[in-house]
């Protein structure tokens, strides 16, 4: 696996020294400050190149070129955002770039109701609770129609968790369901929420598909022409959540991404995190299966329990069995002549970084911690197989 760490630009207070001397040859970034759905031009291409050289590492993976939301819903200028999009794809690819990760999750990305769940050892987790987030969607969001999507003692269940919250934690939840996508530090508004919610009414998740098919038959030859890679991002949590429709929760899913556009550049970005959070999906066999179109890995493991909830667990722990991950990647990179790339997703807030504010899930000791496991993990089993 090629080693790198997410680095959200020069105003990530993780810089690319951090990076490089946890052990990484390349980073994973974006250009943040350009909107979503303008074309990223070769000369901001270069500018950010630039700077990740300079400090001896490769712009290994874009995470992400966002897709817009017109994109998604087949509205407004949709058919001029996909241009857009295959613009900047054969800039990037100008550029010597391979690897571009997306998603296709409505409005939201990933979504928790916790960012620094306290764990035995006082380390901070990120944390998904069920209840906690029906509390959220039910009395502080208040969306129209929510209660259909829950079933009674779903309800009750998040009524009793909401009156044990203290306005502190109510806070809380509010801005932490309310955070803005990775990468921004500008929180939605609920009017905003509302607003953009109303706007995916009457998008059925067989639409959204259909959406995503016709992007991806647009865009797939261009990167294909242009030597690039794409890697689709599935769904965190994987499930539906406040009304939307998300179309990449399981195997199945991803399988059907593939069988629609045959192209070898429409691939996966394989987040065990992502996949992980659900128990019918098997994450050595999406390796054994689909490794032909893993562009790109997301090594994390979640702990879940059975109401539905999970928090982001060590690396090596927690429900991904982790191990048995990774030696299908090792098989799969010998079988491919490839080494793909990899970053340890999300990190536990530890040590030192207790007192920092980085972006959640992206604080540097954890994820080092994290990506220092993978590595022995990978070398033993590359050694003794
Ligand atoms: C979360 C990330 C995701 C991912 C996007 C890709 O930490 O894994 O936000 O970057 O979904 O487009």
């Amino acid at each position: 696996m090629e080693q790198t760490m997410r680095w959200f630009g020069p105003n990530d207070p993780v810089g690319l020294r951090d990076i490089k001397q946890a052990g990484c040859t390349g980073v994973v970034t974006a250009l943040h400050h350009i909107p979503v759905g303008d074309i990223w031009t070769v000369e901001e291409i270069r500018k950010r190149l630039e700077i990740v050289k300079a400090a001896g590492l490769t712009w290994t993976v874009i995470e992400s070129l966002p897709v817009h939301e017109d994109i998604k819903k087949h509205s407004g200028n949709y058919k001029q955002l996909i241009e857009n999009y295959k613009q900047s794809l054969r800039n990037v690819a100008s550029c010597g770039l391979k690897v571009v990760t997306y998603n296709f999750m409505p409005l939201l990305d990933w979504m928790r109701t916790n960012l620094s769940y306290t764990l035995e050892d006082g380390s901070k987790a990120l944390y998904f609770e069920k209840s906690a987030f029906i509390a959220f969607d039910l009395f502080l969001l208040k969306r129209p129609g929510a209660e259909a999507d829950y079933t009674a003692e779903e309800i009750s269940k998040a009524e009793k968790r909401f009156q044990q919250m203290d306005e502190a934690e109510k806070a809380s939840l509010f801005n932490t369901s309310l955070q803005a996508l990775p990468g921004s530090d500008e929180p939605f508004t609920v009017e905003e929420v509302l607003t953009a919610l109303k706007t995916y009414e009457g998008i059925s998740r067989e639409q959204l598909k259909e959406h995503l098919y016709y992007f991806l038959k647009e865009v797939a030859p261009v990167a294909e022409e242009n030597g690039l890679q794409l890697a689709i991002h599935p769904d965190d949590p994987p499930f539906s959540i406040l009304g939307l429709p998300r179309i990449l929760n399981t195997e199945e899913d991803a399988q059907a991404i593939i069988d629609a556009v045959p192209s070898p550049a429409n691939g996966l970005c394989f987040c065990t995190g992502s996949f992980g959070a659900r128990a019918d999906n098997d994450l050595p066999g999406i390796v054994k299966r689909l490794g032909d179109r893993i562009h790109f890995l997301h090594l994390r493991s979640t702990q879940r329990d059975e109401e539905g909830n999970f928090y982001e667990a060590n690396h090596l722990e927690g429900n991904a069995n982790m191990y048995e991950v990774v030696k299908e990647i090792v098989l799969l990179s010998r079988r491919k002549k490839v080494s793909i790339p990899m970053r340890p997703d999300h990190g536990h807030q530890m040590l030192d970084d207790l007192h920092k504010t980085t972006y959640p899930g992206y604080s540097a000791i954890g994820r080092l911690k994290g990506l220092a496991e993978l590595r022995g993990l990978e070398m033993g089993i590359n050694l003794s197989i």
